[in-house]
């Protein structure tokens, strides 16, 4: 049976972890990164794509997964200028696809990708880890443009004034507007996707719910449902993000696991920990009790549904002194990937001494 292959995020030269480092990690397999020079919506040069290929090639580690190939605005709000954003997107698929990228991880959250209100909020062992508390988001208000409030992870290539219009544009939107702008760029870009032989895999949005009264869609088991009929086509699929949909009780991921990996349409997991508080979550160690999902019983769900795509530890705390890019240390999620390992190992070798 074919097994998992085990990535990680790496943010380019820039990144203080080192693929020398990231390869000395038990059983890794893939880098999963991006060019990073380019503006959302522009077209990736090639020689930056091959550049990011032979440094991880030369580090013993393969380049099949990109996180992320941003969607412009345009795109998402419906706009004149989309047209050309999405033949520039489906040019960018052509380019990683022929440096031998097998999946894209994308978004299609308006304006603001993940939210947290702390990056490094102290855990009980003294860890720092990212958390979301719902009183301090309400605290915000990205129309006032006069207000010193921001959150950590704001996009902060926009000045205030252009974040109130795009957000401005986006509250006159209602979720049927996004899905539809949704459909429009899956009909155009799944197709190239497909010629390419390439994996489309939206990721969910995180939070799993509307903040500052934005449309978000792509944030449970029903829309992940509508979504996957948009284009029914098996280059059209999902980054099951344990963090994302999992800070929401309503979302089982267990049974989403099962289903989506029974349905050939998981193609990237990014796998963590939350714990789900009343007013938000933190994010965990990755170890099942330490926060409130049950990492055993994903795994095992993508195992026995024949699950053969990338997964990845996702977001780390910062432990043993470590400082870095909140979420991307090295050592815990080093960490997370040695626990992934080691319970893809045991569910594969109990599953075959039954
Ligand atoms: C956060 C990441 C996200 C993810 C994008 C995918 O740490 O999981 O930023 O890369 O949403 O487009």
């Amino acid at each position: 049976m074919e097994r998992m292959k085990l990535s990680f995020r790496w943010y380019g030269a820039d990144d203080k972890v080192t693929l020398e480092q990231i390869r000395q990690i038990p059983g890794m397999h893939t880098v999963v990164t991006a060019v990073y020079d380019v503006p959302p919506g522009e077209v990736w040069q090639k020689t930056s794509i091959e550049d990011l290929k032979q440094q991880i090639e030369k580090a013993g580690l393969h380049f099949e997964v990109v996180e992320s190939i941003p969607v412009h605005e345009d795109i998402k709000l419906g706009k004149p200028k989309r047209d050309q954003y999405i033949e520039n997107y489906c040019e960018n698929i052509r380019r990683v696809a022929a440096a031998g990228v097998k999946c894209i991880c994308y978004n299609f959250m308006p304006v603001f990708d993940w939210t947290r209100t702390q990056l490094d909020h102290v855990l009980e062992d003294g860890s720092t880890s990212l958390v979301y508390y719902q009183e301090q988001v309400d605290q915000v208000n990205p129309l006032e443009s006069d207000s010193d409030l921001t959150l950590p992870g704001w996009d902060s290539s926009y000045s205030r004034e252009e974040l109130k219009q795009v957000v401005s544009e986006y509250q006159a939107m209602t979720e049927e507007d996004l899905w539809e702008n949704l459909r429009y760029f899956l009909q155009r870009v799944i197709p190239v996707a497909a010629e390419c032989k390439v994996n489309m895999a939206i990721h969910e949005d995180d939070p799993c719910w509307s903040i500052f009264g934005l449309p978000r869609i792509i944030t449970s088991e029903e829309n992940l449902d509508r979504f996957l009929k948009l284009v029914d086509d098996p280059h059209n699929g999902i980054t099951l993000c344990t963090g994302s949909l999992g800070c929401s009780c309503r979302n089982d991921m267990v049974k989403m696991a099962k289903k989506y990996s029974a349905m050939g349409r998981i193609h990237f997991v990014h796998m963590r920990n939350v714990q789900v508080l009343e007013n938000g979550f933190e994010e965990r160690a990755h170890l099942s009790s330490c926060g409130s999902l049950d990492m055993y019983e994903i795994m095992k769900a993508l195992y026995d549904n024949g699950f053969s795509g990338y997964i990845r530890p996702d977001h780390g705390r910062m432990i043993w002194g470590e400082t870095g890019r909140p979420g991307y240390g090295l050592f815990d999620r080093a960490l997370g990937a040695t626990y992934l390992n080691g319970l893809w190992e045991a569910i594969e070798k109990g599953d075959k001494r039954q």
